[in-house]
């Protein structure tokens, strides 16, 4: 018999005890803008997500889409800046926002997954009050921290066999406001006010680096924190292991910060022996 089947069929027989622990699970995926790729890498990212619902573990994709946002600021001509990681946001800026997250991105997500014999359905922050936020920093215009979560949205699609994607957009406590959440953010208060058993963030590097440069495979809290005031944690780094840190806190079992660029990337961390990236947990 060809070797390549014998591997496949052991392989599968090796997932069985994650496939046992994972059932019923609940596991949040930030797909971030970068970790997107192209089409093919969109269609696997999709697979991997149909497969965990079809093993029985309850997904929820929380997406970015900072390039995307970028892409249309440019071809309007309107000028965007960071401030520690987030995007300084006036009312002309929120609007783009909005329809980047909401529309562009969140669909294709929600369509590779449709693609894939998934049910997806995608949401926003907005829909039935999920994420209500109040302004994160006058500086940052209309950036929103989330105040208040309503996920019982997302169990009732997890009941009906619908697998949620969510953009990183949110109401305020006023009316009419509409609010720019980093997507980190929003996936690790999702997470959070889910219990979720894992939060997996996806990214294009791969994992959180000690001194030396090498990728740590398991860190506590207690280690992030000297790791960044030593400085060695640093930059885009820094709201990934915050939010880790915050949802840890919050009740999420553990956090993985992994590049999603790396093939099978969620299924390597969640069904076999080997994990990928950084595991955070106390
Ligand atoms: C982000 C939302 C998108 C995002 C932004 O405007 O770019 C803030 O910075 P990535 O691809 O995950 O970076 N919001 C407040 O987080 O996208």
């Amino acid at each position: 018999m060809n070797r390549d089947w014998i591997a496949t069929a052991r392989t599968l027989s090796e997932a069985l005890p994650y496939l046992q622990r994972y059932a019923g699970a609940v596991v949040v995926v930030k797909f971030g803008g970068n970790a997107m790729g192209d089409e093919d890498a969109m269609a696997e990212f999709a697979r991997d997500i149909v497969l965990m619902r079809q093993v029985g573990v309850n997904p929820v994709v929380v997406h970015g889409g900072g390039p995307m946002i970028n892409d249309l600021l440019n071809k309007l001509g309107i000028k965007s800046e960071f401030v520690r990681g987030k995007r300084v946001t006036d009312k002309a800026t929120v609007e783009v926002v909005e329809m980047v997250l909401s529309g562009l991105v969140n669909k294709r997500i929600v369509q590779a997954i449709n693609d894939q014999g998934g049910r997806a359905v995608g949401i926003s922050g907005k829909d039935d009050d999920l994420m209500v936020c109040e302004a994160d920093d006058p500086e940052l215009g209309f950036v929103g921290r989330p105040v208040e979560m309503n996920v019982q949205i997302l169990r009732d699609l997890f009941g009906a066999g619908m697998i949620p994607v969510v953009a990183p957009v949110a109401t305020g406590q006023n009316e009419n406001e509409t609010f720019n959440v980093n997507g980190d953010t929003a996936a690790g208060a999702i997470a959070g006010a889910l219990k979720a058993d894992r939060l997996l963030l996806l990214t294009d590097v791969s994992g959180v680096k000690d001194e030396s440069g090498s990728v740590v495979t398991q860190l506590s809290p207690q280690e992030v924190r000297d790791l960044t005031e030593k400085g060695v944690i640093a930059g885009g780094m820094i709201p990934k292991t915050e939010t880790a840190l915050a949802a840890l806190e919050d009740g999420v079992r553990a956090v993985v910060i992994l590049d999603g660029r790396v093939p099978n990337a969620c299924l390597l961390e969640l069904f076999t022996d080997h994990g990928a990236g950084s595991i955070i947990r106390s």
